[in-house]
């Protein structure tokens, strides 16, 4: 009941579970396993696509005749194992050329450069089959607002999206972008910081049809917000093209957690959101294993953020199966139909009979909501009591 299938769309990047465990303070503890190491291990835990970095896959010193050799290793593989590319992005954050940022860098050569790679990974990227292309600026950003202009920035970064959604028109390519939001971390501030930034800056481009979002459960929670309510947002827009599901403590440190192992609660929400809407693009995690872990301990981590995916999922099933939840809910959103003539929109009808109708103002003061009750029973539906 909790394995994975192929219809979950479950994605990882090379990047996830192939992460060494380096960090800011210590060196790596797990050897770097090969792109085609990395596509059977997982096949083996049951995963359906993979993701990657052009450079996760081809170093960026590769010649060509050695990206090709990769590309038909990393081929082979995929065919081996069934495992599928939905989705590609371009490192513009590792290199040192990228040290103040890719589209949004002041030097002109480094802004040019980043479409020329981006260019290329794409390329890469649709041969291995992606239909989604994410961006995630890790460097478009400052740690001191003297020496950069954030107008500025936005008008280079609107400039660089709009000239790569033309590359790809011009290809003919089957491609979708997906920007991807985060406050801080590798950069003191990284420019359209959240989910809603983006949402907004995705239309004024040229293309805004072509372009949506890949919002991150750590990256909300870093900025101390509510994820569910920053996905509901670009669901209702239409442009939840693509999600990174991981957890993250608030107010610390870039995570990257297993999902669903730290804030259960907000991961049920976040999973009945996604599941009662209808999401069916990939379920990626964006997350890592512990830098205890070794790389059985990496498999242990991969299967457990897929299987706590489906856990929530039945759990969702059952609180809408719950009968005491389901009456509750019907109490909470009863209406007898009384103020159905002020709904639907403005008339100037609507709004002379509104203005003189006489609302008991102290009563509507006088109703509570059971959410304490509704509330304890998802706490306890969680607990598994219920
Ligand atoms: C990096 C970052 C992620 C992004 C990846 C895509 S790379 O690991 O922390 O949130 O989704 O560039
Ligand atoms: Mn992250
Ligand atoms: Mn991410």
């Amino acid at each position: 009941m909790y394995d994975p299938k192929p219809e979950n769309k479950f994605t990882f990047g090379l990047w996830t579970v192939g992460n060494t465990g380096r960090d800011p303070f210590g060196e790596p503890v797990r050897h770097q396993l090969t792109p085609v190491e990395i596509v059977h291990l997982l096949a083996e835990v049951g995963a359906w696509g993979v993701n990657f970095h052009d450079n996760d896959l081809v170093p960026i010193t590769a010649t060509a005749a050695e990206r090709d050799q990769i590309v038909r290793d990393f081929k082979q593989a995929l065919a081996d194992t069934g495992i599928v590319v939905p989705m590609a992005t371009t490192n513009l954050f590792s290199d040192p050329a990228f040290r103040d940022g890719a589209f949004t860098s002041n030097d002109a050569q480094v802004r040019a450069y980043a479409l020329q790679k981006t260019m290329n990974a794409i390329d890469l990227g649709v041969e291995l089959g992606a239909k989604i292309y994410v961006f995630w600026g890790g460097r478009e950003g400052t740690e001191t607002d003297a020496g950069k202009d954030p107008v500025t920035a936005i008008k280079r970064s609107r400039e660089a999206m709009n000239f790569l959604c033309e590359y790809v028109l011009d290809q003919g390519y089957d491609l979708k972008f997906a920007l991807e939001a985060k406050p801080n971390e590798p950069r003191g501030d990284i420019y359209n910081a959240t989910t809603g930034n983006m949402l907004a800056f995705i239309e004024t481009l040229d293309h805004p049809d072509m372009v949506g979002v890949n919002p991150e459960v750590a990256h909300e929670h870093m900025a101390g917000l509510n994820f569910t309510h920053h996905v509901a947002q670009a669901m209702e827009a239409g442009k939840l093209f693509h999600i990174d599901l991981n957890d993250q403590a608030f107010g610390r440190y870039d995570q990257d957690f297993r999902f669903g192992s730290v804030n259960l609660k907000s991961a049920f929400f976040l999973v009945r959101l996604l599941e009662d809407n209808g999401y069916d693009a990939s379920r990626h995690f964006d997350a890592h294993a512990y830098r205890t872990a070794d790389y059985d301990d990496v498999k242990a981590f991969a299967r457990g953020c897929m299987r706590t995916y489906l856990i929530l999922k039945e759990k969702v099933a059952r609180f809408n199966a719950d009968v005491e939840i389901q009456e509750l809910l019907a109490h909470i959103h009863a209406d007898d139909g009384s103020m159905d003539g002020f709904q639907g929109g403005y008339s100037p009808e609507k709004a002379a009979a509104l203005r003189n109708y006489a609302f008991d103002r102290p009563a509507l003061g006088r109703r509570g909501q059971p959410y304490e009750r509704l509330d304890q029973l998802v706490v306890e539906l969680l607990l598994g009591v219920r």
